[in-house]
């Protein structure tokens, strides 16, 4: 889609692939209530691959983590990252030309969250990782934030106010209380270790929430405490 049609129809504009793997919406096109509990900040979901992104910005869109077309569940295309954007920074224009020569389809994952941060300058930043992998492998998903996300923030600190974890796919991991509390507990241990020492993040809102967006699943309370939780860090 041009440019020039975009911003037509930005008002009716719920969410598009921009180049191959970048999905935006603007934050008219979230549910009420999100809109009001992430105000005007402009917020990145990043992630590992199939970690449950498009899914997360599915259900703030929609109240459901996925798509129906045609009666069936769509499966959701590839995305890089999802940007939820000010409907003042969709109609700039320069935003979207900008984004469009920075973020071209082929881009390496980490290049374009790199890109989209620098753009971007979110306020928040949700984290999905798939909370179905060993706990070895979850601290180095979460140890990985601090390269491929807070090293491109550090220019402008004063932006990042919350970075929040989603270990999603709980309805998968947290077969029990006792597990679900230490699988958290490690990931949480894990970010303020990311952060430790560094007088630049002394600041930053952290937070570690269990999630699942199972499209099989009637509600998503999970997802939804989540991401309370991470409005009053992002507005607070
Ligand atoms: N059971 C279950 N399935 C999930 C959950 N979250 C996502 N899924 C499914 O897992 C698959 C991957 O989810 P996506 O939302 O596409 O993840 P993504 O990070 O956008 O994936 P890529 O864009 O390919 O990197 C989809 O088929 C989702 O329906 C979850 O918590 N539980
Ligand atoms: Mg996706």
């Amino acid at each position: 889609m041009a440019v020039g049609v975009i911003l037509k129809e930005a008002v009716k504009w719920v969410a598009l692939t921009f180049g191959k793997d970048v999905l935006f919406a603007m934050k008219d096109a979230l549910e009420h209530q999100w809109r009001r509990v992430f105000a005007t900040r402009n917020i990145l979901i990043l992630g590992p691959k199939q970690s449950g992104k498009s899914s997360l910005l599915q259900y703030l869109t929609s109240g459901r983590p996925y798509e129906i077309v045609d009666g069936e569940i769509r499966a959701p295309a590839p995305t890089a990252l999802a940007a939820i954007v000010d409907r003042k920074f969709a109609l700039d224009k320069g935003n979207w030309l900008r984004l469009k020569r920075d973020v071209p389809g082929d881009l390496d994952l980490r290049d374009a969250w790199a890109q989209a941060i620098t753009d971007l300058q979110p306020h928040g930043v949700v984290y999905m990782i798939d909370g179905r992998r060993s706990d070895a492998d979850l601290r180095a998903d979460v140890r990985d934030i601090r390269d491929a996300v807070l090293a491109h923030c550090a220019t402008s600190a004063g932006h990042l106010a919350t970075l929040h974890v989603f270990v999603n796919f709980a309805d998968h991991w947290a077969a029990s209380v006792t597990e679900r509390r230490r699988r958290l507990r490690l990931v949480r241990e894990e970010l303020d270790e990311v952060t430790a020492g560094s007088h630049t993040w002394a600041a930053l809102r952290l937070g570690a929430s269990a999630t699942q967006l199972d499209p099989n699943k009637k509600s998503w309370e999970d997802a939804e405490r989540a991401l309370h939780h991470f409005g009053a860090d992002l507005t607070g």
